[in-house]
């Protein structure tokens, strides 16, 4: 009886684990894992905008009107870093054509400018400076060009891709390609149909590990407002893109913003914001720079609600990040390192949760408080009555934040969740949402209790939970 007894647990903790790995809901690629976990990376608005103080360039300045006095790339990198970014991506054209490298497909370029003799590449130095400082990078490279004499004809496709080809090959790898949805006139009145199907396939061959952003991927997908936010609870990192197109014709902003829970691809959500009112630097906007606590809302706003976020920093005329952006960016990274310091929870023990038996492969099965974002632990609706972990922090502690990542290899499911901690003998709601996907940071008035457990109310299939952290920021 005893024999036929363990037989059966065996088989129904072999047989969950498989349905667990069978499911059908949509999820990451490798490559858009890894995007997932770069999780926060500047942007770099830079060119002859940056000198005409415009924020979309005619296409008709001259080079030689871009000139930055004092180009570092590397004091941009340096200042990401502090800031707590792991990327960064550059205009390497923007609207007006400029192309910050000496493309051979175009003939406004930093090559025809009197920067560094008609010698420099911008894209070169900040190439070699992310290497340097461990950062990735990636490129914008903008569909529409106001500069281009073959803009608005199928030649200009051609133009395109030959570009693509050139960027995706000179400067090692990338992880993100930015699309630009914007598409205007060209210098001959008129617009372009671009061949985005070609142009995927180009960056899927010379690129594999780089996500392709835009309004529909599809790696990952604009997040519908240019303030950085995800601004419900809600995000689901999955979206449908048939009969949409990038640009005009996108899903509407709200459908971008919160994702659709059935939707058919796994395109997540990238928060674009810029810490300035403009996109490029402009001295009057100097007194405007976005405080750390700003830049703090906007993070829990966006990375806290399972997005990316993308903060664009403009670098000014002589091409260096202000002192005012760089002081507030600064003193952000140190908020959020101190903030994320401590995790209360690490090397506590939890109660109450469906432990995977030891046939399970070993390397997927972890704690949820084991800081691995490679395991997981099955936090099923079981025996116990409810998906419910608990946890004894031993003594008494304060904090006002919990931050909850889904083992999101395996396709996003929670739908809603509660947080509770013990006062006396009763448990008190002190939080609840409804997505978490990649990583979801739920706030709440500092509390001081002993006692916390956090229970899954509803989830599309058995949730599967990689992290639990509490913290007080
Ligand atoms: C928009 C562009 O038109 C802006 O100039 C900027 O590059 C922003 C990030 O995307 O669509």
């Amino acid at each position: 009886m005893r024999e036929l007894f363990c037989i059966l647990l065996i088989f129904s903790f072999l047989t969950a684990k498989l349905d667990a790995q069978k499911s059908r809901l949509p999820h990451p690629t490798a490559a858009q894992l890894a995007w997932h976990e770069t999780e926060f990376y500047l942007f770099f608005h830079f060119g002859p905008n940056t000198f005409s103080n415009l924020e979309w360039g005619h296409g008709n300045e001259t080079e030689d009107s871009f000139y930055p006095t004092a180009l570092d790339c590397e004091q941009w990198c340096r200042i990401a870093k502090q800031a707590g970014a792991k990327g960064v991506i550059i205009t390497a054209k923007h609207h007006d054509g400029f192309c910050l490298w000496p493309s051979q497909y175009s003939k406004h370029t930093v090559r025809e400018s009197k920067w560094r003799d008609g010698k420099g590449d911008v894209l070169r130095e900040l190439a070699d400076a992310a290497r340097k400082h461990g950062l990735k990078l990636g490129f914008y490279l903008s569909p529409w060009d106001r500069n281009h004499p073959q803009y608005g004809t199928p030649e200009y496709n051609d133009i395109y891709a030959n570009t693509l080809t050139e960027l995706l090959t000179s400067y090692g790898e990338l992880f993100e390609i930015w699309w630009d949805g914007a598409n205007g006139e060209g210098p001959n009145g008129k617009k372009q149909v671009y061949d985005f199907h070609r142009f995927e396939k180009i960056a899927a061959k010379l690129q594999p590990n780089a996500v392709i952003f835009s309004d529909i991927g599809p790696g990952c997908r604009w997040a519908g407002n240019e303030q950085g936010l995800i601004l419900t609870e809600t995000n689901w990192c999955t979206l449908d893109t048939a009969g949409f197109q990038r640009g005009a014709g996108g899903p509407p902003q709200d459908t971008l913003n919160q994702g659709n829970i059935n939707g058919a691809h796994w395109i997540p959500a990238e928060c674009d914001v810029s810490i300035r009112p403009g996109w490029f630097y402009h001295a009057e906007e100097d007194e405007k720079v976005k405080t750390p606590d700003q830049l703090m809302d906007i993070y829990l706003h966006s990375v806290g609600r399972g997005a990316n976020l993308i903060l664009n920093v403009p670098p000014d005329r002589r091409g260096l990040i202000h002192e005012r952006d760089s002081a507030s960016l600064v003193e952000f990274g140190r908020k959020l390192k101190e903030g994320f310091d401590e995790n209360l929870l690490h090397g506590r023990k939890r109660e109450f949760i469906y432990r995977p038996c030891a046939f399970v492969p070993r390397r997927l099965i972890g704690d949820v408080n084991d800081g691995d974002l490679s395991t997981f632990e099955r936090v099923s609706f079981d025996r116990f009555g409810g998906a419910v972990v608990n946890f004894d922090l031993r003594r008494k502690k304060s904090f006002n934040s919990v931050v909850l990542r889904e083992f999101i290899a395996e396709g996003q499911r929670v739908k809603s969740f509660k947080i509770e901690v013990k006062k006396g003998k009763k448990w008190q709601e002190v939080a609840n949402s409804t997505t978490i996907g990649a990583r979801k940071i739920v706030s709440f008035p500092t509390v001081k209790a002993r006692r916390l457990r956090v229970t899954i109310l509803q989830s599309r299939e058995e949730p599967l939970l990689s992290e639990i952290e509490l913290y007080r920021i």
